[in-house]
């Protein structure tokens, strides 16, 4: 199977987010930094970067240069926040996320785009979706390895989505200065360029690295490859983080009863769902449980093989929910699911019978087209409807 990396960089981050808040900024050259006599340019506005501004600049030069500039300090909270909101929204595609900063993120989208007609898709998706719930840019790079998604995501700057196909790697890197080469600084530009390389290409095609050792030292070899794009380093995503899940607090503590099983029934649906938009499925299935006392416990069980089935995850749920002894009002429900793997390796592995497949598919595209909610099974239709509501603030996933 295809490796394919996807590269999610904010543009110029914390500056839009101020021009978002402040709608009186946009369009103009906003500096975010210290505002001391000592201070650095965080970022600047796209605006300010004609007059030359840019990260780690002296405030004091970023002044000269920019009289009528509107100088901001940073408001390191809300930015989190919004980072926060952008690694949810990408956790939903899949698990395989390597946060870089609070604007930057690798993910690893191998097999995921099955479910889409290829990656750039689901670069499309994730930037709609960025944008959609944040009124932020995203620009998004898609390449076979880190380094050509990296590159991507810069080279399309702002509001850029790319993808560098497989066969395209080393065409698409060829006319660029050898300073776009990952780990390539000042020094090593100057002496690749005195030795009289100033493209990637013209590394890219020596016969091997040996030439460049006397240069390049250690890194000769791997600065060889990357000409040629290749790079073979991982996304390193969290492993603790293995698991996908929703839980609600209610508006109103429901008793046992009917409401109840409709309640898992909606939690299998939800998580199932999310488990095939990541192209994954799970072995190990917990439920959560938290009475009006704020007690809580958790059960939970593993399967033979792994599932993205909302008919298995509500049928365990239902069973876990009916081992436990229900003496209290119940406050909040949650479902999750953790031993992940990739659908594909899981196909490998082992075999499960197809019930249910084309139908769950064919109302995961439904829903995808027309929004969540138009194509509704009976037990999930009676739930919208029901005065069961969340306790929309305490709404979460675990
Ligand atoms: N940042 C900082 N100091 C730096 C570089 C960056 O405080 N030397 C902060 C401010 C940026 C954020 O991190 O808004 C993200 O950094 P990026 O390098 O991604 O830069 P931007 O998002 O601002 O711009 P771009 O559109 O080039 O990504
Ligand atoms: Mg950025």
């Amino acid at each position: 199977m295809r490796r394919w990396v996807m590269h999610v960089d904010m543009d110029a981050f914390y500056a839009s987010v101020e021009q978002r808040d402040n709608p009186e900024y946009r369009g103009r050259p906003v500096i975010v930094g210290g505002l001391s006599s000592r201070g650095v340019v965080a970022t600047a506005s796209y605006e300010a970067r004609q007059f030359g501004i840019h990260s780690a600049m002296s405030m004091v030069k970023a002044h000269k240069l920019c009289p009528e500039g509107i100088f901001l300090r940073p408001r390191i909270d809300v930015y989190r926040d919004i980072s926060d909101t952008i690694h949810t929204i990408m956790s939903h595609y899949t698990p395989y996320i390597e946060p870089l900063s609070l604007d930057e993120a690798f993910l690893d989208l191998t097999g995921l785009h099955t479910q889409y007609k290829g990656p750039y898709e689901v670069g499309r998706a994730i930037k709609d979706e960025i944008f959609e719930a944040t009124s932020l840019i995203a620009s998004v790079g898609i390449a076979p390895n880190k380094y050509l998604a990296k590159l991507a995501s810069d080279l399309r700057k702002p509001d850029g989505l790319m993808i560098i196909p497989y066969g395209e790697e080393a065409r698409t890197i060829a006319s660029l200065p050898v300073k776009r080469l990952w780990g390539v600084g000042k020094r090593t530009e100057d002496i690749l360029k005195e030795a009289g390389f100033y493209k990637i290409g013209q590394i890219a095609t020596l016969p091997d690295e040996r030439s460049l050792i006397p240069l390049l030292g250690s890194q000769a070899k791997r600065i060889y490859l990357m000409a040629q794009g290749i790079d073979d380093r991982p996304v390193e995503y969290d492993r603790m983080i293995q698991s996908i899940g929703n839980e609600e607090t209610y508006l109103d503590d429901m008793v046992d009863g009917e409401k109840i099983d409709r309640e898992w029934y909606y939690y299998a649906h939800k998580v199932a769902k999310r488990l095939r938009e990541a192209g994954l499925k799970g072995q190990t299935i917990s439920i959560k449980i938290r009475f009006n006392d704020f007690k809580t416990l958790t059960r939970q069980t593993s399967l033979q093989i792994p599932t993205d089935s909302e008919e298995t995850l509500y049928r365990v749920g239902v069973m876990l929910y009916n081992k436990v002894k229900i003496t209290k009002p119940i406050r909040l429900l949650g479902l999750s699911v953790s031993g992940l793997i990739s659908a594909d390796e899981q196909m490998s592995l082992f075999e499960e019978p197809a019930h249910h497949e084309g139908l769950t598919k064919a109302v995961d595209l439904l829903e995808k087209k027309f929004g969540e909610g138009i194509v509704m099974k009976g037990a999930l239709w009676e739930r919208a409807h029901s005065k069961y509501r969340k306790r929309d603030d305490e709404d979460g996933t675990f």
